[in-house]
């Protein structure tokens, strides 16, 4: 796999995930044939049945009783009939999308301020800016891509970097000022700004009066919530120092960009927290313009696309929604669907609660594993557990599709065929390059072919994803006269060729209308007086307050290899190289105060329920803060899903849920004895207190641990080798009956697993036991002695924890570079290509340069 250097979004840099998507492409753990209750059935009876459940549902209780919770990895045609199938022929609005999750604030958010969901930048401003502020974003790690684009202007013209986050993250490595403020502070800080502008005659003036409105009273409110800069640091938690550098950075910066992700959206305020920031730019003129405005950068390869199908319960589609009456009346002329949902839909937290309650008979999940990701997942589990009938799309198994009673196929990336559109709303092509394997159809065919069923054949007959993209331009010009900008008109037309052909493209792309690639220059909104709206915000006390009972303030986020809920990068033994353990960040301190130490065990709770994960002490978190990712399901650890512990409180006007923070308790788990398992099995372990798996090369690497003696941490994990005949084990049991060794031979002679018992702490080093399990050779006598004594039988030359995801470069192997001079990122990059791909390592690189000169310096 590798970057197209001619695609103008990326210029062929790809992270660490996309050029490890060619180890993804095999067919462990696909699905491969649709199922009925668990049992393999053929398309037409799983189509049959679910076009006949849905039907019966309608028509017992009303088209409210389904629904359809879908994701940003669908294409845009995909998006499009599933959201025409339940807006406009079911006559619900109950579809909506896990982008509730991710996007919904800050699409609340520019409809208040503009009258459209429009980001009116693009990525090139990023590199025109001559200030970057990246505030809730750890770009380094999540768009790694675009963060190299920031770094390599910032080396060439010395744009300045402000970043502002709890957390002291790989994206604050490279700035001129982190502000480390309060979780949930956001418009605090911002109001803080807005005022100081106001206080300081830096705003422009022409700009607010002919292309805004309500200035006065937003400037007003933000001067009552924060009169001084004093106040405002003392409210976020920061230094006054720092944030009047800030302020006077931004005051003085006419092209200066805020470029805001999760730390904004996933909030109880987000999308007031999106307004305080809008309100900065638009008192300053700055937007539109290059190198400067306020930019949301999404996360989903096609949230955007969803969004200007409808694809949330609160929009209707092609930008137009529920609040305009004539534009339910044209969407339903267009469609030539008079049932159309004529009032919003449930948003996802409402409709899991709506499917807890029974209300919702059926449902339908597509490209989304919300067993996991949904905040206060176990209330999720058990609504999909007793909800009458779920469905689910999907092309791998997830915690999800255990409650499908019908479990679909989906084709998978490499060969979907379709488009995609990116934050700087530019659409471009997925090509298919391998034909789906089984019976895997792609989603759009799935969808059309249920809606077929269920009698809406007109509507639905589509031959190819161009007929869709097709209608779905014209829909968006459909009785357009610009004032819906999202507007793709002159591709109504598009042929098949052309759409086979077509080159990545910003819209607006209106047929007779000038094309613009940035908007908003001309102080022109898509409002009913062409204004755009201040809006009055003010920092509302947070959603959640630690206490006694959970006196520390959970975050959750990203790490830099993994993607959401690990169901491809979990497999890829370089990318589970480099965090290989559902781990909980903590301050030294608070790690102190709990007498836990890295790499212990720890047990999470909140209001919402439990998890376990490792400790890992970490000097960039503040204290009283914890961070945990929101990676591991129930396929790679026991019980650390993030979303079991995430509150389902919602922002009152995007209905997105504030994931970012909760009230936690962390206690030490006491565990009496820890396992290790080696093996070539793909296994989910029960009857254990904890374990986690990390892909190697030839297999997995078990850890586990329980809270039990030694003696019966033995018999507990000796269980995992009761496949295995007598005959074919080696073992090694110690006197005291606390610890055990074993491996287990396979035909040939080679070590198919191998199993180490011990107490806590007490685990031999197993590097070179995992090489084995790579290399399939017959054991020999040194080995054999080696395994039983738990001693390697030579040192090994081990490259380490994998730094560089990439080349898997590992800590070690960087040591000693350092050791043997290489003194700069760019050194090392020279001499092992380590950090020169995607880059998002190189601030570890320079931390282990940093360590190996303060050694030297001893
Ligand atoms: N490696 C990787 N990259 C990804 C993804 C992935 O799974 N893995 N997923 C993609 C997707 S779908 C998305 S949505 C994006 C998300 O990209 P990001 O939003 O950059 O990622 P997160 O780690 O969720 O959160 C960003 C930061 O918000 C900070 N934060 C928490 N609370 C606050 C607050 O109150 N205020 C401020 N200012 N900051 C706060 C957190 O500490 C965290 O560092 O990433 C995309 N890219
Ligand atoms: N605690 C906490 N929770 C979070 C977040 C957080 O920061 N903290 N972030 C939230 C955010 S921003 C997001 S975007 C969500 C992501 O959460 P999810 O959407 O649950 O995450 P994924 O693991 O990407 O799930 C996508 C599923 O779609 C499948 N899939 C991939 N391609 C296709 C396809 O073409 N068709 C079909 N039918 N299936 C496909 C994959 O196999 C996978 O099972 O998590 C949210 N939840
Ligand atoms: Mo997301």
């Amino acid at each position: 796999v590798r970057g197209d250097p001619d695609h103008p979004a990326n210029f062929g840099k790809l992270c660490s995930k996309g050029s490890a998507l060619g180890e993804t492409l095999g067919l462990e753990g696909r699905v491969l044939q649709p199922e009925i209750g668990g049992r393999q059935a053929d398309w037409d009876e799983a189509l049959d049945l679910v076009a006949a459940k849905f039907s019966r549902a309608i028509a017992e209780h009303g088209p409210d009783s389904v629904a359809f919770y879908v994701s940003g990895q669908l294409l845009t045609e995909d998006y499009y009939v599933a959201n025409k199938l339940m807006k406009g022929f079911i006559g619900s609005a109950n579809i909506d999308t896990n982008s509730r999750l991710c996007m919904a604030s800050s699409v609340a958010g520019h409809r208040r301020a503009f009258g459209e969901d429009i980001v009116p930048g693009v990525y090139e401003d990023f590199e025109q800016a001559d200030l970057v502020v990246l505030t809730g974003s750890n770009t380094a790690w999540c768009h790694p891509v675009l963060y190299q684009r920031m770094l390599a202007a910032r080396r060439e013209r010395g744009t300045r970097i402000v970043v502002i986050d709890p957390r002291r993250t790989a994206t604050a490595d490279e700035c001129d000022l982190h502000l480390g403020l309060d979780p949930g502070t956001d418009v605090l800080l911002f109001n803080g700004l807005l005022a100081h502008l106001a206080r300081n005659g830096k705003t422009d003036a022409d700009f607010i009066r002919n292309g805004t409105s309500g200035f006065d009273a937003a400037a007003a409110l933000a001067e009552a919530d924060a009169p001084s800069i004093a106040r405002v640091a003392k409210g976020c938690g920061l230094a006054a120092a720092d944030v009047q550098a800030f302020y006077d950075l931004f005051a003085a910066t006419e092209r200066t960009v805020t470029i805001y992700s999760q730390g904004v959206n996933q909030s109880a305020h987000g999308t007031d927290k999106v307004n305080a920031i809008i309100n900065c730019h638009l008192a300053t003129g700055r937007i539109g313009r290059p190198g400067m405005g306020p930019f949301s950068v999404t996360g989903q390869p096609n949230a955007m696309g969803g969004r200007e199908v409808g694809g949330l319960a609160n929009q209707l589609a092609a930008h137009m929604d529920f609040a305009d009456q004539a534009g339910i009346d044209r969407v339903s002329r267009f469609w030539k669907a008079p049932n159309i949902a004529r009032r919003g839909g449930l948003k996802a937290v409402d409709m899991f609660q709506a499917v807890a309650e029974g209300r919702i008979k059926a449902l339908w999940v597509m490209g989304t594993n919300p067993a996991v990701s949904m905040p206060d997942a176990s209330r999720v589990r058990a609504a999909l557990s007793k909800c009458d009938f779920v469905v689910v799309s999907d092309v791998t198994r997830t915690d999800t599709t255990r409650y499908a009673d019908v479990l679909l196929p989906a084709a998978a990336w490499g060969e979907k065929d379709g488009t995609v559109t990116n934050s700087e709303r530019r659409l471009s092509r997925q090509r298919p390059f391998v034909p789906p394997p089984g019976e895997a159809k792609a989603d759009w065919r799935i969808i059309c072919d249920v809606a077929i069923r269920m009698g809406f054949g007109d509507a639905f007959a589509y031959q190819t994803p161009a007929e869709i993209f097709r209608e779905h331009a014209a829909l968006s010009a459909f009785e357009n006269d610009g004032e819906r900008l999202f507007d793709l008109g002159g591709l109504a037309d598009l042929s098949e060729a052309d759409y086979a052909g077509f080159a990545p493209r910003h819209w607006p792309l209106p047929e007779r209308r000038e094309q613009r690639t940035r908007l908003f220059a001309d102080g022109r909104f898509p409002t009913p007086d062409g204004r755009a709206r201040f809006v009055s915000v003010r920092q509302e006390a947070t959603a959640f307050t630690v206490d006694a009972d959970y006196p520390l303030a959970l975050n959750t986020g990203r790490l830099r290899d993994q993607w959401h809920t690990m169901t491809r990068t979990g497999s890829v033994p370089r990318l589970m190289a480099n965090a290989p353990e559902p781990a909980v960040d903590l301050h030294p301190a608070d790690a102190a105060a709990r007498n836990l130490k890295d790499g212990d065990l720890a047990h999470l709770s909140t209001r919402f329920g439990f998890v376990r994960a490792r400790v890992r002490v970490a000097d960039a978190q503040r204290r009283g803060q914890a961070f945990l990712p929101m990676h591991w399901s129930g396929h790679f650890a026991a019980r650390a899903a993030a979303g079991l512990l995430s509150s389902p409180v919602t922002d009152p006007h995007s209905g997105q849920p504030e994931l970012k923070h909760v009230p936690v308790r962390i206690v030490r788990e006491e565990t009496g004895w820890a396992a290790v398992l080696i093996t070539r099995r793909d296994l989910r372990p029960t009857g254990f207190v904890h374990w986690s798996r990390q892909a190697v090369e030839g297999g997995w690497v078990y850890e586990l641990g329980g809270t039990e003696p030694p003696d019966q941490g033995i018999l507990l994990a000796r269980k995992l080798f009761d496949a295995f005949r007598r005959d074919r084990l080696l073992e090694y049991n110690d006197r005291r009956g606390r610890a055990y060794r074993a491996a287990a031979i396979d035909e040939g002679g080679a070590m198919a697993e191998a199993l180490l018992v011990a107490a806590p702490d007490q685990l031999p080093m197993r590097d070179w036991l995992v090489s084995l399990l790579a290399t399939r050779e017959p054991l020999s006598a040194v080995d054999r002695h080696a395994l039983l004594s738990g001693r390697s039988p030579a040192p090994m030359p081990a490259i380490g924890r994998v730094v560089c995801a990439c080349f898997h470069v590992g800590v070690n192997q960087l040591a000693s570079a350092v050791a043997a001079g290489c003194d700069s990122v760019e050194a090392i990059g020279s001499a092992l290509r380590a950090g020169t791909n995607c880059g998002s390592c190189r601030s570890e690189i320079r931390s282990i340069i940093d360590a190996g000169r303060a050694q030297a310096a001893e």
